[in-house]
């Protein structure tokens, strides 16, 4: 494995970060996770347009163009000779001394690290995901806004210890006023009288670029699709429900906090865009 960072290649062991970088020190920097799916990147340009923004959003300049970053990821790939698989890419800070203020930090790093993909078991899929409420609230849109995928994701983590613990692989999370946000690492839609719901991005969700997609291919299908506020009692009476990531692709969700959503199975509509999806991911995306 070769692994990116500030423009050389390091052998694993050899692919190494300051203790002094503020992206260890205080989780200071942002993130991207994408796939590569038959040797193309899919939907690289919408990650790398997020990555910039998250950057923005916490006055971090990274230290290329969008167009240098997208040839960077590229390159990654054919030094790995990855045809499926996934990159995660990272800016820090960077190194800096002790103390809170970014202003220490001169040079942001930036690591590319494009791998193989560790994905949930083939039987999660066929037989459907059960899922718990999390107790730990989302953050705040007016703390660290959910929207930055910044490298801070206690939040998230204290979430996901929660459904470890319940004996899940992922826990919902709800926002202050007690709506539905999303889950710990991949947005959430159920299906109910026919139409598909997803919580707004104001809910504190991400701005998922599966979920976009998704999004866009139920619109295609005929599918009425409506962002709007849900409760936990909305996800409760669903007739199906499902996640959505670019690690995770399309997950049926078939138990809420031990109540059973729909028939129990994955649901005729989760296939069918499960189908769509599966569909585009062998003809799109940026060629390696
Ligand atoms: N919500 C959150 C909080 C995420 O971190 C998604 C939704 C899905 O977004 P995309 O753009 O991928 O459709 C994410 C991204 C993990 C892991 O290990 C998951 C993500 C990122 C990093 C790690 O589960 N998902």
């Amino acid at each position: 494995m070769k692994i990116y960072i500030d423009g050389e290649y390091y052998a694993k062991e050899d692919a190494k970060i300051s203790v002094f970088d503020h992206g260890l020190l205080y989780g200071d920097g942002v993130f991207e996770g994408i796939r590569v799916y038959h040797s193309r990147v899919f939907k690289l340009r919408e990650h790398i347009e997020r990555l910039y923004f998250s950057a923005k959003a916490i006055l971090l300049n990274i230290p290329m163009s969008e167009e240098a970053m997208i040839a960077a990821v590229v390159d990654a790939c054919r030094q790995n000779q990855l045809e499926n698989g996934y990159i995660r890419l990272i800016v820090t800070r960077g190194a800096g001394s002790l103390g809170l203020s970014p202003n220490s930090c001169k040079h942001p790093s930036v690591i590319i690290i494009a791998n193989e993909i560790q994905l949930y078991p083939r039987e999660l899929y066929e037989k459907g995901m059960e899922i718990i409420t999390a107790a730990t609230s989302r953050n705040l849109v007016n703390a660290i806004n959910p929207a930055i995928k910044s490298l801070n994701y206690l939040n998230n983590i204290l979430a996901k210890i929660e459904a470890s613990h319940a004996g899940c692989e992922e826990a919902i999370m709800l926002n202050s006023d007690g709506f539905v946000a999303e889950c710990t690492g991949d947005n959430l839609f159920i299906l109910h009288h026919g139409v598909i719901y997803t919580p707004p991005l104001s809910s504190g969700a991400l701005h998922g670029i599966t979920r976009g997609t998704v999004m866009d291919l139920a619109r295609e299908a005929g599918y009425t699709v409506e962002e709007r506020n849900l409760t936990r009692y909305d996800l409760y009476i669903a007739q199906e429900c499902f996640l959505t990531g670019s690690g995770a692709e399309i997950v049926p969700v078939v138990k809420i906090d031990r109540r059973v959503i729909g028939e129990g199975a994955p649901g005729k509509v989760t296939r069918e865009l499960d189908e769509r999806y599966r569909a585009l991911t062998k003809v799109s995306g940026e060629p390696i």
